[in-house]
């Protein structure tokens, strides 16, 4: 019997999110190693990779989230594929994948963090969901590190987060405005790797319930980002990710629009 691969995590991260999606989606076997930052990197470079995920299979390592969703598309079921078929439409859904992947992932986390990360509470909560316990006894001494790798790194200051929020309502109009002449995914008929990137790279900016991560509870974040949440949510885009979430977040697939 093979064995399951492994899935090398920030439990929070939401490119990891984006391979949780695909890997329950697609229904392979699967463990995650979730893992405090920086000590990901005692695992993630050995392996030859740096940032998380990274997939190990019994044959190969994957250090990318977008190479992570091509290999399980060689192996998903016809009504489970993540990439259209015809090369125009293929083109596109990458196309919007590596917009999302760029941009929008980029966008909320460094939005995302600078309301989160002076608040040791929350980022405790965030950065130890699912590590081990060694890990979590060195949150203490690894926190002020971890927040000056991501303050520095991310660029997380408040005219960066200002702007940060402003592109990702340009992001979402965007998607709006593709999706107002009716059409239910983003791409073709099907739900695709584009749709899949957009609902998980947003989330931090939405906090879907059915998120694969434990986000905060609202009522725990400052107003002013809940606020910027909730106008996030009623956007034609943001409806869009949340009913994603709930329509497909858990095995409910789209079998019967794909076959
Ligand atoms: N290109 C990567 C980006 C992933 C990424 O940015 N991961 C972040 C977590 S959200 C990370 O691991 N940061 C720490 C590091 O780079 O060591 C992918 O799509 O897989």
């Amino acid at each position: 019997m093979k064995s399951p691969s492994r899935l090398i995590t920030f439990r929070i991260s939401h490119y990891c999110e984006k391979v949780r999606w695909a890997l329950d989606r697609t229904g392979f076997p699967y463990v995650e190693e979730c893992h405090l930052p920086p000590l990901h990197r005692l695992k993630t470079t050995p392996l030859g990779g740096s940032s998380v995920p990274v997939l190990v299979t019994e044959a190969q390592i994957f250090t990318d989230s977008g190479e992570i969703l091509r290999h399980l598309d060689t192996m998903a079921p016809p009504h489970l594929k993540l990439y259209p078929d015809s090369p125009v439409l293929r083109q596109e859904t990458e196309a919007l994948e590596a917009q999302f992947n760029h941009q929008l992932g980029v966008l909320t986390r460094q939005w995302g963090y600078f309301y989160a990360l002076e608040n040791r509470g929350v980022m405790k909560k965030l950065w130890c969901e699912g590590v081990p316990t060694w890990e979590k006894l060195l949150f203490p001494v690894m926190f002020p590190f971890a927040r000056y790798l991501v303050h520095s790194s991310y660029n997380v200051y408040y005219e960066s987060a200002v702007a940060a929020y402003h592109r990702i309502q340009c992001i979402f109009k965007m998607v709006g405005d593709r999706l107002s002449d009716g059409r239910k995914y983003l791409v073709g008929d099907c739900f695709s790797a584009a749709d899949l990137a957009f609902a998980s790279l947003s989330a931090p900016g939405l906090v879907p319930p059915e998120y694969g991560g434990r986000f905060p509870e609202l009522n725990q974040l400052p107003n002013e980002m809940v606020e910027q949440i909730q106008i996030l949510r009623e956007t034609v885009a943001g409806n869009y990710a949340l009913r994603l979430y709930q329509e497909d977040r858990y095995g409910k697939c789209t079998a019967e629009v794909c076959q």
